[in-house]
């Protein structure tokens, strides 16, 4: 199996999205044919599907055509009719006047038609119902974008054996603009009928779980949505959250290094006049790529003579989009005039400073012009990702060109070196164009180089595995009880992750190296009367579990149980790093080679350590062993005196100030923790034995939970980029709280899911 195979485990991938990723082609002869559309969805998901092989359910793109299931290539397409009045109510009006004005920051206004709505429910019923006929049993179906929002409710009502998984291409809006739609619940609780939940950007799945909790009172933990269940179902999870589109960058700096592609990229300046600079735009006609504010910007600085129309040439390919909608064509006459009116002001005989071409081009021609392109604008108003920046950074194998890009796309959280701009400031707008102008080689070198990196490392097939490697996963999870096998409902913790942690996680869960610590017992394991009874809890072994096998990140538990007494507990740590009482003992890492002076952790009690303790031991045992209640626990390096059991709490807590009295008295050293004195021939805790761990490792930021006292020796020792985190009450040196194991193991799970991708489950 290929990677991307081993992605479905096996099953059928079905796609479903507005169009079918197809066009019409009438031959000489009369007779039609099809070939693969260009576009945005389809550039993407296009390397996935040829690899992978699916079944694709969409429209064809002409109203009532009624055409039987065909196929081309490694895809089975199955059409799904539109009316006249579909496409006008269903994808004209409600999926391009009301959905895409509202996702996209209400830069036009957003109409709310009755009519409309009801359309869109039929239409989006029609997809369901269409491709619950056609998806084989146990199938991971794929539902994409913003006319298909309630296709995964509808789906799941269908055909309940399906995994589902939807994407979403644009950006989701903060709920207080999300909130102006009428039909704001239905929405959300269609998406949420999927089993995963994509988004471009980390504030898209942000904006989303809060609209989730606040419209359908659905619990949020972490990245994953609660849906509570019912009679009929089971309570389910939905993972939510960000993962960023990309490209093949690999096909598109293939096809910039064909000879023919870079002779046509030569001759396109030539046809230019071979101008000092050549600037390009590539877009949809879309309002929200704003065309406008570019072309006002360009007119400005041809004005001011700040760029001369002599040097300068800018291509503004727009490419035909939705224009039977009343805004596109407002749009396209705006822009043809403004292209008309600065030609006219600036250009000469023989010479225009703007070229604008509405039509479309094969990927060739579009590398031909990106190779061509000294400095590239992609200014949109909002874009929930924005490939255009992606293919032109691909492309610049010569490292050099100036990508020019807009904060609000979502590529600008990812390519930080590109000249970042507020398009609606127009004197930042012409100051970043003429910087672009005029940037040195050397500078944009080095930007492109980063830039480059960037695309490189995230590329489609990267993004493909992270997404549909989550699909699986939640496939997989939900197996069960499908069919039929779970008897039980699942036990849903209510935990939350406090806002303020789960930003912190947040950026832990990006960084390239990572070491997750925490304690045991109170910790990652609810405090029970008999020490031997505690167990960790599975959802939280489960997450450092996930955790250990990602790559660059450590796993290692700090107890002050022997590590004799934490077997005790059934603990599987395999792969983990522990260690015992309070760092005397260690496994799972060698660090003897940074110990120092002190004897190395984890070595045997030489033959004096040993006398002393084995005389301590016999005076605790006859001083304290016979008093009710009392527990004496013997350590490798010491004794523990547990009271937990003393009825009378202040008797409990005189018979653990003698115990730290006959400790002190035999010169060894104590350690105070809840309900327990500890005394011990060597004198390790916590904090020195993360000192050492760390030490071990390759350097990495520390998140750490614990509840004990004895956990406060290691929150004094973390720095700035470490998190600790205190659970329950009583004073701390840690910069977090949360209350109790569960929400611990929330804040686990949490990181977890944001560093691998893997949903971690619930039982
Ligand atoms: P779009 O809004 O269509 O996509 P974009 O991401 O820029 O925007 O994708 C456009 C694609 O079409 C690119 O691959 C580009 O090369 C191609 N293209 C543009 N003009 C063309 C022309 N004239 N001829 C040929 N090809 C042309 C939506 C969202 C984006 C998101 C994508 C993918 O609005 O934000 O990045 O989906 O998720």
């Amino acid at each position: 199996m290929t990677e991307m195979q081993d992605m479905t485990g096996g099953r059928e991938l079905v796609m479903v999205s507005n169009r079918l990723p197809v066009d019409r082609v009438v031959e000489a002869d009369g007779s039609t044919s099809w070939r693969t559309s260009p576009g945005g969805l389809v550039t993407a998901v296009a390397p996935i599907v040829e690899q992978l092989g699916c079944l694709w359910v969409g429209w064809v793109g002409a109203a009532d055509e009624t055409l039987d299931p065909f196929e081309i290539g490694s895809m089975r397409l199955a059409p799904v009719e539109l009316s006249e009045d579909d496409v006008e109510l269903y994808y004209e009006g409600f999926s391009n006047g009301t959905l895409w004005p509202l996702y996209h920051d209400v830069i036009a206004r957003p109409d709310f038609h009755r009519v409309w709505w009801d359309r869109y429910q039929r239409v989006n019923q029609r997809f369901a119902e269409r491709v619950a006929q056609h998806a084989a049993q146990g199938a991971i179906v794929w539902v994409h974008d913003y006319q298909l929002q309630l296709v995964p409710a509808m789906l799941r009502e269908l055909r309940p054996d399906l995994t589902i998984a939807f994407f979403l291409h644009i950006p989701f809006p903060p709920s207080r603009l999300f909130a102006q739609l009428p039909w704001r619940k239905r929405v959300v609780e269609g998406l949420l009928g999927a089993d995963v939940i994509g988004f471009q950007q980390v504030t898209d799945a942000v904006a989303f779980r809060m609209t989730a909790e606040r419209f359908t009172r659905v619990p949020a933990l972490g990245n994953t949505i609660v849906v509570p269940g019912t009679a009929e179902q089971h309570s389910r999870t939905v993972l939510a959250q960000e993962f960023p589109i990309s490209i093949d960058a690999a096909a598109f700096a293939e096809v910039a290094a064909r000879p023919e592609v870079q002779e046509r990229s030569r001759q396109i300046r030539a046809e230019l006049g071979n101008p000092k600079t050549v600037m390009l735009g590539v877009d949809r006609l879309d309002y929200t790529k704003g065309i406008r504010h570019r072309l006002k910007a360009f007119d400005e600085l041809l004005g001011d003579g700040e760029i001369d129309a002599d040097d300068v040439v800018l291509v503004q390919v727009a490419s035909p989009s939705r224009e039977r909608v009343d805004a596109y064509r407002q749009l396209r006459d705006e822009v043809e005039l403004t292209a008309g009116r600065i030609n006219g002001e600036h250009g000469s005989i023989g010479h225009a400073p703007l070229v604008y071409l509405h039509r479309g081009y094969t990927r060739d021609e579009m590398v031909a012009l990106y190779l061509a392109a000294d400095v590239l604008l992609v200014t949109p108003l909002r874009d929930g990702m924005n490939l255009v920046a992606k293919e032109y950074v691909a492309c610049r194998t010569d490292e050099q060109g100036v990508l020019v890009l807009s904060e609000f796309a979502g590529a600008a959280d990812e390519l930080r070196d590109a000249l970042l701009v507020n398009p609606h400031d127009i004197e930042g707008l012409k100051a970043a164009v003429v910087r672009a102008v005029h940037m040195p080689r050397e500078e944009q070198r080095r930007r492109m180089r980063s830039l480059r990196r960037t695309v490189y490392d995230n590329d489609v097939a990267h993004w493909a595995t992270g997404y549909l490697g989550a699909v699986r996963a939640a496939a997989e999870a939900q197996r069960p009880s499908r069919t039929g096998e779970r008897t039980e409902p699942i036990q849903v913790s209510t935990a939350f992750v406090p806002r303020s942690i789960d930003d912190r996680v947040r950026r832990l869960a990006a960084l390239p190296q990572l070491i997750v610590a925490s304690d045991f017992d109170g910790t990652l394991a609810p405090i029970v009367p008999r020490p031997q009874d505690a167990r960790i809890l599975p959802r939280a072994r489960q997450a450092l579990e996930v955790l250990r096998s990602a790559p660059d990140t450590y796993v290692a538990v700090l107890t002050g149980r022997s590590l004799a007494g934490l077997a005790e507990t059934g603990l599987q740590s395999e792969g983990w790093i522990v260690s015992g009482s309070h760092g005397s003992e260690l496994t799972g890492l060698d660090v003897s080679v940074v110990s120092g002076d002190a004897p190395p952790l984890g070595s045997p009690l030489t033959g004096e350590e040993d006398e002393r303790l084995q005389r301590v031991v016999r005076r605790f045992e006859r001083v304290l062993g016979g008093e009710p209640g009392v527990r004496l626990e013997r350590k490798p390096f010491g004794i523990a005196v547990h009271t937990r059991q003393v009825p009378d709490a202040e008797q409990a807590d005189e018979l653990l100030a003698a115990a730290v009295e006959l400790g002190l008295a035999a010169e060894m050293h104590v350690r105070e923790g809840k309900q327990v004195r500890e005394i011990s021939v060597r004198d390790s805790n916590k904090g020195s034995v993360l000192r050492s761990i760390r030490a071990a490792l390759p350097a990495a930021p520390v998140l750490f939970l614990g509840d004990d006292v004895t956990d406060e020796d290691v929150f004094a020792s973390l720095g700035p980029d470490d998190l600790g985190i205190k659970v329950g009450d009583g004073a701390t040196a840690a910069v977090e709280r949360v209350p109790d194991p569960e929400t611990a193991t929330a804040v686990l799970a949490l990181l977890a899911e944001l560093r691998t991708g893997v949903v971690i489950g619930s039982e």
